[in-house]
Order: C-alpha cells, then sequence, then structure tokens
C-alpha cells in the first residue's frame, strides 16, 4: 500500500504541515531541562557503555510517539521477525536475509528451507579459526618456506569496504597479525601500487568474491597470479599463497584454486552485510580470531538487526517520496574543514551522526588530542542545535571594534539559523566489540527504514546493471574502428578514446 496511505503517516504529515515550523530546539532545550533525559539513551555493553543522544533533533515527545505509531502500523516488528525466522523477504531474487546468523552467539537454530543454518556457520568458523591460526603463528608457509607477512583481498563493493572499514578501525588490535591490503578497483594502478610493495614469497591472496564472476574481481586475481608466477615459476605453489571467500565452488575451481582453500558463505548473505561471514578472514588473520570473534559478539549483542534507494515499492508502483539519503563522512575535524559550511548555512536540512570514544587508541601527549577532537565535537553538534542570532553576531562583531555601515553588510553573513537536527553517539573505546555493535546498529537503521519506505532493502538490480552494461561496450574497444551503436556522445567518447590510446 506505500508509506503515504499509511493512516499513521498521514496524520504525521498533517501535524508536520500545520506544526513542525515551530519546532524550534534552542527554545525546546531552554524550556525543558529534562530534554536530554527524555530523548537519549545509555546502553550497558559488556565492553562499556554506549550513550546515544538523539535529543538534538527536531522532534519533542508527541512527534516520538507519532514515529513510534506509524513504525507500528508499517510493520516492522513483523517484518523484523520475518528476516530473522528465515522468511525469503528478499522476494525478487528468492533469498532469505539472514546475516544475523553469522553473529549469532546464542546457539539458537535459525532455520532456511527447513535447515538450520548455524552448524555450517560455526563450520566455516572453525575453519576460518584454524586458518587464522596457521598464518599468524607462522606455521603456514609460502612456497620458498618463509611465513605470510602480507595478506592482500582482492573483492569489491560487499567483498571489500567492509573488511577495509574494519581493518583501519581496529589497527591498534593488529599486533602479530600480517599486514593487509585491499585492491577493488579494475583501474590498473591499484594493483600495479599494491604489488610493487609486497615480495611473492610472503604474501597470501584472498580472492574475495560472492559470485566468483565479478569482472573487476576476476580480473584481478589474475593480475595478481601472473605476477606471483614469475617469481614461483610453479603452478603447484598457487595452493600456499591463493584462497577463496565465495559462495561458487566450481569457479572457484575453474580459477584454479583448491577448494580445500576455500571459505564458504550462503546465498542468503547480501553482500554488503558479508563481513560477518568468510568475507571477513582479512579482519580475522589482521586482529586475529579472538578480535573477529569479539566483532560478531557486539552485533550480536545490538538487537541483531541495505540496500535501500529504490523508486519501486514492494507491490511494484513507484514511490512519491526519497527512499535513500546521501550519505558521506569525514574522520575527526576534517569535514570541519571543508563541508561543514554547508550543513551550518546551507538551504538544505542535513541531519548529521556524530560518533566518539570517550577513550582514544592513542592518548598521546597527555589525552590533548583527544581533548581538543572532543571539543570540537561538542562545538559542533551545540553550534548546529543552536545557531547564532543576529543580537548575537552584532554583540560579536561590535567587540570586535565593527560599528556602523561595515557592520550591517557584515551581520547577515554571521548569522546562523540553528536548528540543524544531530545525533550524538559516544562510547567507551573503539573495541572490537563496540564496532561490532555500531555496525550492527546502522545495519538495523537500514533494514527499518526499508519497512518504512515499503521497498525491498536486499536486492540491487541497480548494481548489476552496471555488471552487464560494462560487458557489452568492453569488445566494441577491441579494434580501432569506428563505433555508431551508441548516442552521439558515447560514440564520440569511443572514438576520442581509440584516437588516443596509443
Ligand atoms: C553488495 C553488492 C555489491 C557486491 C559486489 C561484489 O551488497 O551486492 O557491492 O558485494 O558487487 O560481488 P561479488 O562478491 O559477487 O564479487
Amino acid at each position: 500500500m506505500g508509506l503515504t496511505n499509511d493512516p499513521n503517516y498521514r496524520k504525521l504529515e498533517q501535524w508536520y504541515k500545520s506544526s513542525a515550523g515551530n519546532l524550534n530546539m534552542r527554545e525546546m532545550f531552554e524550556a525543558d531541562a529534562d530534554r536530554f533525559n527524555k530523548f537519549s539513551l545509555n546502553l550497558e555493553t559488556d565492553d562499556g557503555d554506549m550513550l546515544l543522544d538523539y535529543s538534538k533533533n527536531l522532534i519533542n515527545t508527541e512527534v516520538m510517539s507519532m514515529l513510534f505509531d506509524m513504525a507500528r502500523s508499517v510493520g516492522v516488528e513483523a517484518a523484523r521477525e520475518k528476516m530473522f525466522t528465515g522468511e525469503k523477504i528478499n522476494f525478487t531474487e528468492g533469498r532469505a536475509v539472514l546475516h544475523i546468523a553469522l553473529r549469532n552467539r546464542s546457539k539458537t537454530p535459525i532455520v532456511v528451507d527447513k535447515k538450520d543454518v548455524m552448524p555450517e556457520v560455526n563450520r566455516v568458523l572453525e575453519q576460518m579459526k584454524a586458518f587464522c591460526h596457521k598464518v599468524r603463528s607462522g606455521e603456514w608457509k609460502g612456497f620458498s618456506g618463509k611465513a605470510i607477512t602480507d595478506v592482500v583481498n582482492i573483492g569489491i563493493g560487499g567483498s571489500d569496504l567492509g573488511p577495509l572499514m574494519v581493518t583501519e578501525a581496529l589497527k591498534p588490535y593488529s599486533k602479530g597479525g600480517p599486514n593487509v591490503w585491499f585492491v577493488s578497483n579494475i583501474d590498473g594502478t591499484h594493483m600495479a601500487k599494491t604489488l610493487a610493495q609486497l615480495n611473492a614469497e610472503t604474501t597470501l591472496f584472498i580472492i574475495a568474491s560472492k559470485t566468483f564472476t565479478t569482472q573487476e574481481t576476476i580480473t584481478n586475481a589474475e593480475t595478481a597470479r601472473e605476477w606471483f608466477l614469475q617469481t614461483a615459476n610453479d603452478p603447484s605453489a598457487v595452493a600456499k599463497h591463493f584462497v577463496a571467500l565465495s559462495t561458487n565452488a566450481p569457479k572457484v575451481k575453474d580459477f584454479g584454486i583448491d577448494t580445500n582453500n576455500m571459505f564458504e558463505f550462503w546465498d542468503w548473505v547480501g553482500g554488503r552485510y558479508s563481513l560477518w561471514s568468510a568475507i571477513g578472514l582479512s579482519i580475522a588473520l589482521h586482529i586475529g580470531f579472538d578480535n573477529f570473534e569479539q566483532l560478531l559478539a557486539g552485533a550480536h549483542w545490538m538487537g541483531d538487526m541495505e540496500s535501500n534507494g529504490k523508486y519501486i515499492t514492494k507491490s511494484g508502483t513507484h514511490v512519491n517520496y526519497h527512499t535513500g539519503p546521501i550519505v558521506w563522512g569525514e574522520p575527526g575535524t576534517n569535514g570541519q574543514h571543508a563541508f561543514y559550511q554547508l550543513i551550518h548555512q546551507g538551504t538544505r536540512l542535513i541531519p548529521a551522526d556524530f560518533l566518539i570514544p570517550a577513550q582514544t587508541q592513542h592518548p598521546i601527549r597527555d589525552n590533548l588530542h583527544h581533548k581538543i577532537l572532543m571539543a570540537n565535537f561538542l562545538a559542533q553538534t551545540e553550534a548546529l542545535m543552536r545557531g547564532k542570532t543576529s543580537d548575537e553576531a552584532r554583540k560579536e562583531l561590535q567587540s570586535a571594534g565593527m560599528s556602523g555601515d561595515a557592520l550591517e553588510k557584515l551581520l547577515p553573513h554571521k548569522v546562523f539559523q540553528g536548528n540543524k537536527p544531530s545525533n550524538s553517539i559516544i562510547f567507551k573505546k573503539l573495541t572490537p566489540f563496540m564496532l561490532g555493535a555500531l555496525v550492527a546498529m546502522y545495519e538495523h537503521k537500514i533494514f527499518v527504514q526499508g519497512v518504512m519506505w515499503d521497498i525491498n532493502s536486499y536486492d540491487q538490480w541497480g548494481v548489476e546493471l552496471g555488471k552487464q552494461l560494462a560487458k557489452k561496450i568492453e569488445p566494441e574497444l577491441q579494434d580501432d574502428a569506428e563505433v555508431h551503436s551508441h548516442d552521439s556522445s558515447t560514440n564520440g567518447l569511443i572514438s576520442f578514446f581509440k584516437k588516443n590510446r596509443s
């Protein structure tokens, strides 16, 4: 039926049209000393506390209860139950959505097609554990008898980004583990620059691809194998330096990787949720299997919970609302020196999430850096909420010695409307457990949005389209013949490329 027909959506819409303009955060904070307590949540995790402060949003008690009513009437709870019980909620692909099973530490069975998937999940985790131990201890030797010092994950999209983010975020936990590298881009520069820093004798390649047909990944994997064989000179050495993470055993075999060196996962794991599966092998190698388990435990603890951004509802009709924000961000204060301008004084409303640990991994100079970072964190969320009134800006300019015309001209530029929403999320320390919990929280956000917007969050036909299109054009780039099969712009671009390629 779509979101806009829901009676509780309509109620909220009516309210928005008549009353939303009255929501002023600065005034609401001044009028209600208890606002922070009302709109924040302290979570006691097994690994320190986490505080979710959503009080700096354009909400009041009435709005929150209308939002909850809406979530109930569009069926968020029922949809969550369907996901957890293995129903094929990704109906366009006929698949269950069960990344929660990958981090199910509770040993409760999870059933798909009448079969409990937990024994298989646990079997692959055991295989990963044993492999991690061998590689990290140096027991696993390369073809010339040396231990592995570097691991290269070759994959793209969901088979790259999750492990890349996690290994980067958890570097402080990587002591004793091999270095990790990630090659995703088909642009040869990515592979060439990476290989230039590696020694074939001590490098392990992980070919990460759910389908094992992704053009970028397979091409990069072939390039890595060619490079490796230039040094090893012996195809049987490949088994010691190449492993695969995939659902597709026949393709792994075709590529020449021994299926004993394959770590399996299943079609009910969406690419963007796969870091919890065998796709997380690079994480486990880098930070150790115990820490990888902590990551799973954090995600499991968060309350078990993407691909939104599509204009077709589950019943195949067009939506008349937006179904996916553009999400971007920056670490530390870097964003402040670039795009925060747009958030403070831009014409669009940009809700922002700010995340910070109370304890840094590197308390250098007696914690000075972290204190400055924390001060900026607090200052930004406060400034976004409060803004700066004309009176305040005027006083500031006057005390800087300005007056008259010059002051009046500058004044409008120095005023900030404020009332810009943000969430503040502060937690004790970025441990593997805490990172797992945070990622799972954002995964669940996507799930709830998908239910609210009445779209299938789990298929990705747009991504598939990209995979098909380039394959059609590639043969046309083979020779120097003119191409007329496209629009004049595409033909013109191909023609330029052909004339200038050598
Ligand atoms: C993620 C997407 C996509 C996918 C890549 C790689 O959810 O589906 O990013 O992960 O296209 O696919 P393979 O793992 O099959 O190579």
